[in-house]
């Protein structure tokens, strides 16, 4: 059984963070929506999902990736690059508390969750302009004795590491190469997103099966002529946020 923590949308969503996105109109309403569907697709592929106390004064508080990373044997508390975001990690690290023992990212040291890609005992982390090389090296301090290694690599094209990035299936990646150099994960095979969808590459896994933006019919075709079995839910709402699917929840098997 996983667990995914997620978090309202609040209603100061309007002034989240922006960085490679221009500023549009967000419909909060569409953007609520869009959120419970995936949280109803995360129910539907087994999650408990179980939300985290809501912040409603804190705008970017929905996306509870970049908050923490949870590995099997603890759970990472961050320290996100964007000043703004700070604040929300204390709710997270409370959420968190019953279910890992708590490590914390401390300053100068900042990460992002949506920077940090595990795969197996291999943690990529992107260097952006939300996580710095001091935040990569105390996440290598804190995992080391845990036998994972730790790779920071330079994202300078998106948001976070996982913007161009993610798992699909085992030893499957799913990236944008104009954003990323799949030679950069040793070891492992990707599939392009269709060049027509950049933010395709975000998708989340859950056991075998892959959920992918709704807006991304091209790359839904690729991974499934790859044998996965792909789910879609809406998320063009939070797209207007620079968000996607990995940075609404923090899944991770309940022990
Ligand atoms: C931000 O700029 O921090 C938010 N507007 C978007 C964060 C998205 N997080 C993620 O992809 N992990």
């Amino acid at each position: 059984m996983y667990v995914a923590l997620t978090r309202a949308v609040p209603p100061s969503f309007v002034h989240c963070e922006l960085t490679h996105v221009e500023r549009a109109p967000i419909d909060v309403r569409i953007a609520t929506e869009q959120h419970a569907r995936y949280e109803d697709t995360l129910r539907s592929l087994g999650c408990r999902v179980e939300r985290i106390a809501a912040t409603p004064e804190l705008p970017d508080s929905i996306f509870v990736e970049d908050a923490a990373v949870v590995f099997d044997e603890i759970a990472v508390i961050t320290r996100p690059g964007a000043e703004s975001r700070r604040s929300e990690i204390e709710t997270v690290a409370a959420a968190l508390a019953p279910h890992r023992r708590l490590h914390s990212i401390d300053a100068p040291g900042t990460i992002d969750g949506g920077d940090v890609l595990q795969i197996g005992r291999r943690v990529y982390v992107g260097i952006s302009q939300r996580t710095n090389a001091e935040g990569v090296r105390q996440l290598a301090d804190a995992l080391g004795p845990y036998g994972y290694t730790v790779t920071g690599l330079a994202v300078e094209r998106c948001l976070h590491l996982k913007s161009a990035v993610t798992v699909a299936a085992d030893d499957l990646l799913v990236l944008n190469p104009a954003w990323i150099d799949g030679e950069r994960f040793e070891g492992s095979k990707w599939i392009d997103v269709h060049p027509d969808e950049p933010f395709a590459a975000n998708v989340v896994r859950v056991g075998d099966t892959v959920i992918c933006a709704e807006g991304a019919p091209r790359t839904r075709d690729r991974l499934e002529r790859a044998g996965l079995r792909v789910v879609t839910t809406p998320t063009s709402e939070l797209a207007k946020a620079e968000g996607a699917l990995t940075c609404c929840s923090l899944i991770f098997a309940e022990r």
